[in-house]
């Protein structure tokens, strides 16, 4: 649902906003009334919340609704043909296009933290909007997040609007699993017998909270993800970020990281996005994690490139899949 452009505006009240108009309401992209009027009548509940009463459940029901259903998955998941590890805003904007372009591919993304989303729920310095310059606002429009075109730029209310309606899309694929509190801590390798080449063939995770304590606990071995192609989107560097560059420097199987540069908003997200790609056999990576492998500057507070970033990275990612999936098959 494309919001329409800021030629249609109307005043609803206080709203001013160029997407607060008749068609956004009408289409249900900003909730309208009769959408709540039919829930109140589904619910039989407009005035009458006296009889009400929830359907009867077991406790035990409810574990096993759950635990049945992760086990499932981890099993399944086991093999999956494409692992993206961080689910920030370039993790996830990649797995949008990956799942909606290639339904037949398992797709599991790992998560370190509780909340995916990564620091895209605010803008810069824990302000509330979040800023893209074209044209990148035709992601959002794909995605169906209403904005307010400034020119150049345009400007989402809240970062966590952008956030959770991409989080609810990629999360109602039927081909991807998210695996949260889950930390990748290392990675698979195969090396070719033939042609010697080292290749990156899948992930080695565990629970995020194990994870931050194997410096005081011993003996808590991970969980491991094969897949022939990886998708790291971890961030810069800090507490958690740059993993999967930093480990294949500290593997010796890259010679040295290019480590991030300062502050350019013109420069960076051109070279974020362009540079984009298989950085090692069996690895793509997109995103912030980018910038300390190439030495990219920085961007601050401006979007655009994360979500086009995550759209070349899916590229990337189906443009080697037949290659490594047929080398992994062998492996
Ligand atoms: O929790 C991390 C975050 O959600 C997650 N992550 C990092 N290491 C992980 C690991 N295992 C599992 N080993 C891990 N998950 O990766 C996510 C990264 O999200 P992000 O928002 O930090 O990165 P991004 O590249 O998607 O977006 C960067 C946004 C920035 S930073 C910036 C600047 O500093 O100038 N500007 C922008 C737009």
């Amino acid at each position: 649902m494309a919001p329409p452009p800021a030629t249609e505006a109307v005043n609803y009240g206080e709203l001013t906003t160029s997407y607060a108009n008749k068609s956004n309401y009408d289409s249900g992209v900003i909730p309208n009334k009769e959408m709540v009027t039919r829930l109140n009548q589904s619910l039989s509940t407009t005035n009458n919340w006296d009889g009400f009463k929830f359907a009867p459940i077991r406790e035990s029901t409810v574990s096993r609704a759950m635990t049945r259903r992760y086990f499932n998955d981890l099993d399944k998941y086991a093999e999956s043909d494409i692992v993206i590890v961080g689910a920030g805003s370039c993790g996830l904007s990649a797995a949008y296009v990956l799942a909606a372009s290639r339904p037949d591919l398992k797709i599991a993304i790992i998560e370190g933290g509780v909340a995916p989303g990564g620091g895209a729920w605010l803008g810069g310095q824990l302000f509330s909007a979040m800023i893209m310059r074209k044209p990148a606002e035709k992601f959002l429009e794909a995605i169906g997040v209403p904005y307010d075109d400034e020119g150049d730029y345009v400007v989402v209310k809240h970062a966590a609007l952008f956030t959770s309606t991409l989080l609810s899309k990629v999360l109602a694929f039927p081909n991807v699993k998210l695996f949260n509190a889950t930390t990748v801590e290392d990675l698979i390798t195969r090396t070719d017998p033939e042609t010697k080449e080292l290749r990156v063939a899948g992930v080695v995770t565990n629970w995020t909270l194990v994870s931050l304590h194997h410096d005081d606990q011993s003996c808590m071995d991970p969980n491991t993800i094969n897949a022939p192609v990886v998708l790291s989107t971890t961030g810069h560097d800090g507490p958690f970020g740059a993993f999967s560059v930093k480990r294949l420097l500290s593997m010796g199987a890259i010679e040295k990281l290019g480590g991030m540069r300062g502050l350019d908003m013109q420069l960076a997200e051109d070279a974020i996005v362009k540079q984009t790609r298989e950085i090692f056999p069996g690895m793509v990576v997109g995103g912030m994690e980018l910038s300390e492998m190439d030495g990219a500057n920085r961007m601050g507070p401006t979007f655009g490139a994360m979500a086009l970033s995550g759209v070349k990275a899916a590229e990337s990612v189906l443009e080697i899949f037949d290659l490594r999936k047929q080398q992994n098959d062998s492996q």
